[in-house]
């Protein structure tokens, strides 16, 4: 099943996270591009819209300064408003084929999937890459599923043949190149380039070289 856009993906997709870094969307933008990063995802599940909509604007205009392609998790209201890159969505948010027909064809959508099943349908949708995890445990995210390990992962990518596919959840430096290795495109991380907020670009620059 080919792919909306036949989406080359970066090795290294970061995800913001507010809480852990205690650093806007905009700035963790800012040093996760000065990191090399190409594509970056704003997570936020605490804020009210109108301040989300704030900060995605200023980490849109800090994106496009670096010509980093930014996605907004969750809402699709705010990716059109701040206008950015496109939306990665969850299995309870709005279904891909509708936000496909709100956002247009040049927009990214991605989409979360927790299980093969789960991935297997999500290559049928108008999107441009499937993610799935959590690879290994992680306690950034509270309401995970069952992790799929590195067996799961390479069954994912045998049955989506080559689908544009991103692996998150509890993905290290350690371990970032062997989940490349069983088939990923791209690792998709927060704690390994976020924990230590005074280091971003270098944690960013570093996880880059590793693969
Ligand atoms: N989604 P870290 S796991 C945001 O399984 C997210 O879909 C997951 O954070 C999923 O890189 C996860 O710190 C957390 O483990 C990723």
């Amino acid at each position: 099943m080919p792919s909306f856009h036949r989406m080359r993906l970066p090795r290294v997709y970061p995800l913001t996270d507010v809480q852990l870094t205690s650093l806007s969307h905009a700035e963790q933008v800012k040093r996760l591009s000065l990191g090399g990063a190409t594509l970056i995802q704003l997570r936020e599940k605490q804020m009210p819209a109108r301040e989300f909509y704030e900060e995605a604007r200023a980490a849109v205009a800090a994106a496009a300064q670096y010509g980093v392609q930014l996605i907004i998790n969750d809402r699709l209201d705010v990716a059109l408003a701040a206008r950015a890159h496109g939306v990665h969505l969850g299995q309870d948010d709005l279904p891909p084929d509708a936000a496909r027909k709100l956002l247009g064809t040049d927009a990214i959508i991605g989409f979360s999937t927790h299980n093969l099943e789960q991935a297997i349908e999500a290559s049928k949708l108008p999107i441009d890459y499937v993610a799935i995890g959590p690879i290994f445990a992680t306690t950034t995210k509270t309401d995970t599923s069952p992790v799929l390990g590195l067996d799961g992962l390479r069954a994912v990518r045998q049955a989506l043949g080559d689908f544009p596919l991103v692996a998150i959840g509890g993905i290290t430096h350690a371990n970032a190149r062997e989940v490349i290795q069983a088939g990923a495109d791209s690792v998709a991380v927060i704690s390994a380039v976020l924990s230590d907020p005074t280091c971003i670009p270098e944690a960013t620059r570093k996880l880059k070289l590793e693969l």
